[in-house]
């Protein structure tokens, strides 16, 4: 790391999906730095997600809130933080739409309780991993640029683009060292399945139906998770405090198409596609210029498309009992009751 002495980091939402990839690598990457998790299990939490990394001793695991203020303060006592990275987040657009308040309080009140101990006890530098979805949505040309109106229209997406602002706000009024990081979608191992890509491979794999969206021509740029993961390390290294970076894979596909290529990856028949009801403020395409940390960073992604859904496909193949035990608990539930307001 340049340009940052860092001896202790705080990750939050470390066993979801991005934050647990991000702490795998992270501690690979930079050993010796003690790596706080802050994380609240919620139904999207895991610790399996983190098997084989819980005997390093430069890794601490605590159960708590990010909203919880007088949680958060005693951690911040207890510690002294050199660097921050907020992954916490009720992160999924069709739960914030039937259900928004847990992301207003986890998304927006949370990453102010983070921003305000940071103000309280100082933190080198406090990194809001961010969205494309805070921009809205594009039509059929054009990318979002860091300087594209912020325009969010699902709950989700209002929530991620409050807390921006926040950090934004704590940065500008009390100097609070904030970056924020604005990511596409992401795939790749440990993806809860509730997400596009491995609800396809799970459903796929037992023969379920595959539910599209409207028409299924809606676009998404894909990255492969460990991508994104080494942005957030660049960024937090040698980004510029009070800046945002867009950070995207360059690579655009329908979700129709999407769902093609994972059923023939798996041998299984294009009968399994099943058309349902759209998803109300469907955003129609999202593509991000991701030129700003590429030219002033030098991060860009390695992983490439086909190589990522082979790796993606075949994990999710071979680590069955991860998601089934998920599928089979408290998100089977939640499943129907979306399913079948259809
Ligand atoms: P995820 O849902 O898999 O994980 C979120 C984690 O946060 C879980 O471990 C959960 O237990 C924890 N959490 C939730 N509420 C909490 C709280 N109040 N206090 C402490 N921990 C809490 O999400 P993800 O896909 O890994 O996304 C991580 C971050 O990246 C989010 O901020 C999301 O908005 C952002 N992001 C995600 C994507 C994507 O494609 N998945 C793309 C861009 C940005
Ligand atoms: O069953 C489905 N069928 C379907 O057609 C699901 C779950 C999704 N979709 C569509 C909706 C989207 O166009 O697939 C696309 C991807 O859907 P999600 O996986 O829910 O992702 P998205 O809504 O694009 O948001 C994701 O990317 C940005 C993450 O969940 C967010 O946390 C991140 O900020």
């Amino acid at each position: 790391m340049t340009g940052l002495n860092l001896k202790t980091i705080l990750v939050t939402g470390g066993a979801g999906f991005i934050g647990s990839n991000f702490i795998r690598t992270f501690l690979d990457k930079h050993k010796g730095v003690e790596v706080i998790n802050l994380d609240k299990l919620t139904y999207a939490g895991n610790l399996e997600s983190l098997h084989g990394i819980d005997g390093n001793p430069s890794y601490h695991f605590y159960r708590g809130d990010i909203a919880d203020e007088a949680f958060v303060r005693r951690l911040f006592n207890e510690w002294h933080f050199d660097a921050l990275v907020n992954f916490a987040a009720e992160s999924h657009v069709d739960r914030s739409i039937l259900g928004p308040s847990a992301f207003i309080d986890t998304n927006v009140r949370g990453t102010m309780v983070l921003l305000e101990a940071a103000r309280e006890f100082g933190v080198g530098r406090f990194l809001q991993v961010s969205t494309d979805e805070v921009y809205g949505s594009l039509g059929q040309t054009g990318k979002f640029t860091e300087s594209t109106h912020i325009s969010p229209n699902s709950p989700y997406s209002a929530s991620k683009a409050s807390a921006d602002m926040l950090a934004r706000a704590w940065w500008k009024t009390f100097g609070v060292p904030t970056l924020i990081t604005r990511c596409s979608n992401n795939y790749g191992p440990f993806q809860f399945p509730e997400k596009f890509i491995p609800l396809m491979i799970a459903n796929a794999l037992r023969n379920k139906k595959l539910p599209i969206y409207g028409d299924g021509m809606n676009v998404r740029d894909w990255i492969y998770v460990e991508d994104h993961c080494e942005a957030i390390d660049v960024v937090l290294s040698k980004g510029k405090i009070g800046e945002v970076y867009n950070i995207g894979g360059g690579n655009e596909i329908a979700n129709i198409e999407m769902a093609r290529l994972i059923l023939s990856k798996l041998g299984k028949p294009e009968s399994l596609l099943e058309f349902v009801k759209d998803r109300p403020g469907h955003d129609r395409r999202y593509a991000m210029d991701s030129s700003k940390v590429e030219i002033e960073l030098g991060w860009k992604p390695n992983q490439s498309f086909r190589g990522g859904i082979d790796l993606t496909v075949n994990w999710y193949i071979k680590n069955e009992n991860w998601w089934k035990r998920i599928i089979s608990g408290e998100y089977q539930k939640y499943y129907k009751l979306q399913y079948e307001e259809r």
